[in-house]
């Protein structure tokens, strides 16, 4: 059914991602209150949307009505409802169901459900029916990530004045994966209602212009993507941390101190391997307990002197797969402290809990070795955090070369996280380096991310964007 053309409301800026920017916490007193989130896409946004006093367009996180509008430190937030249903099938199915394992390389099966593609419709719309209602006149809009694929053809539909860029946080798949889904065509044409789609690797762009070009029959050349009498331009933008604030924490002498303690609680050991993830499948969390369990029984790792410490990240978890995946990373886990921790030390410190940046900061500093090691992973913050925190040069990364983050840390252990031998390699290497082999590799790296922070990610896109609607005039606006 066609969309009617709305008249617009007051805003300039309007960003639109699944979540809002704010967490339901509790304060001093024990009442509930909101909390900026501590995502690093807030972070990033945060400055623009103030200056430009941006509304923000998201769920609150809970089935049922929505709150109405509110501010929260100088952001206009929007709520969007969300019934229990439209959890289920929208957010909990579509996305994390279908879309986040078809995107990251079908590392575990796609579902495909018609009743989740319905609801995933009617979200999209909502989100989108939400951003007409609210933007000013040719205001841009800024639509984050794959939950929200359909809205920039939808917004464009409703509203062709606007300026519309997407940005997609995870990996976008070759063209034989992206096949498999029953919306595929639906789904390119909702993502090239945008004037400006951006990726987060030089592969995701390239993967999206073929299959422009294959699916939809787009005229794609050097200049852009011309589709449906319009000019689309897709290019990448790997997305960043906010580096000065990073080490503004590294040098702080509380999170120093506190580094200095986390050691000391460790018992001490000689290598201390970090891994921060969220628990969930695409981050190659077993392969990486099995390598370390393989360097641990043939000795390359010595167990009395070396220390895993694996942070997971609770997340989704009311979905079958996160909760197998939890069974048997706990069970890997048991079995390497059962065989190769003593009493009052064990090999594989475990913690599923949220931490907040500072403690996170002081265990990047205290490990020897970061093991970031993702199956696949749109960019990776975890891995440019350790390398800004390490101020010094000292620490070694290894890294996956199927994360985003391998396209610009090149001096990092890249490893093949399929390959338990390659994998075994590269965490032993590095942590054997000496001080002067990991200020080689960490320098260029730490120099690499202070030229590119999450500051020139989120201006370099929004500035394209105006540059690109500027130089390609619509009908509506002519
Ligand atoms: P994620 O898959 O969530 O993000 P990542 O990029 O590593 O992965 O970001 C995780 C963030 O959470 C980091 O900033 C990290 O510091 C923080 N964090 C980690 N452990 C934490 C803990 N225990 N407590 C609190 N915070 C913690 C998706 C994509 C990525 C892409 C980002 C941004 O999957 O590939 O890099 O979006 O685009």
């Amino acid at each position: 059914t066609a969309l009617t053309q709305v008249p617009g409301g007051t805003y300039d800026l309007i960003v639109l991602a699944n979540r809002l920017p704010v967490d339901h916490a509790v304060d001093e007193n024990g009442r509930p209150c909101r909390r900026r989130s501590p995502g690093g896409l807030v972070t990033a946004l945060h400055p623009i949307m103030k200056r430009r006093s941006g509304a923000w367009i998201g769920w609150h996180g809970r089935p049922g009505p929505a709150p109405a509008p509110f501010v929260h430190d100088g952001i206009h937030l929007h709520p969007i409802a969300l019934t229990g249903d439209e959890v289920d099938g929208y957010y909990e199915g579509q996305s994390n169901g279908t879309i986040w394992p078809l995107y990251h390389d079908a590392v575990e099966q796609p579902q495909f459900h018609r009743v989740w593609q319905d609801r995933y419709r009617a979200v999209n719309r909502r989100f989108a029916e939400a951003a007409a209602r609210v933007a000013a006149p040719g205001a841009l809009v800024w639509v984050h990530d794959y939950h929200l694929q359909l809205v920039p053809g939808m917004l464009r539909e409703l509203r062709p004045d606007l300026r519309i860029g997407f940005f997609l946080h995870i990996p976008f798949p070759p063209v034989e994966l992206f096949c498999q889904m029953p919306m595929r065509e639906e789904i390119m044409r909702g993502l090239l209602g945008a004037d400006l789609v951006g990726f987060q690797h030089p592969q995701a762009t390239r993967n999206f212009r073929t299959l422009a070009a294959d699916l939809l029959g787009a005229k794609v050349t050097d200049r852009g993507i011309w589709y449906d009498g319009r000019d689309v331009a897709a290019d990448t933008f790997p997305i960043s941390i906010d580096v000065a604030e990073q080490q503004r924490l590294a040098l702080d002498p509380a999170v120093r101190a506190r580094a200095a303690e986390i050691r000391r609680e460790l018992g001490d050991p000689r290598t201390i391997v970090l891994a921060v993830d969220r628990l969930d499948y695409t981050k190659g969390i077993e392969c990486r307990l099995r390598a370390y369990e393989e360097l641990l029984s043939e000795r390359r790792l010595d167990p009395a002197q070396t220390v895993l410490v694996q942070v997971a990240v609770p997340t989704r978890q009311q979905i079958d797969q996160y909760q197998a995946l939890r069974e048997r990373v706990e069970r890997a886990v048991s079995r390497i402290n059962g065989e190769y921790a003593g009493i009052g030390r064990l090999s594989v410190h475990y913690v599923h809990q949220s931490f907040d940046r500072a403690e996170l900061a002081a265990l990047y500093l205290a490990a020897d070795v970061m093991a970031v090691t993702p199956l696949r992973d749109g960019m990776n913050l975890v891995a440019k955090e350790y390398v800004a925190t390490r101020t010094d040069g000292t620490g070694a990364l290894v890294l996956s070369e199927f994360a985003g983050a391998a396209a610009e840390l090149e001096e990092a252990w890249q490893v093949n996280p399929h390959d338990i031998d390659g994998l075994k390699d590269g965490i032993a290497d590095a942590a054997e380096a000496d001080v002067a082999e990991q200020r080689r590799r960490m320098d260029p790296m730490r120099a690499h991310l202070h030229a590119h922070d999450v500051n020139r990610w989120a201006t370099g896109f929004m500035g394209r964007l105006d540059r690109l609607s500027r130089r390609w005039p619509r009908s509506a606006a002519a």
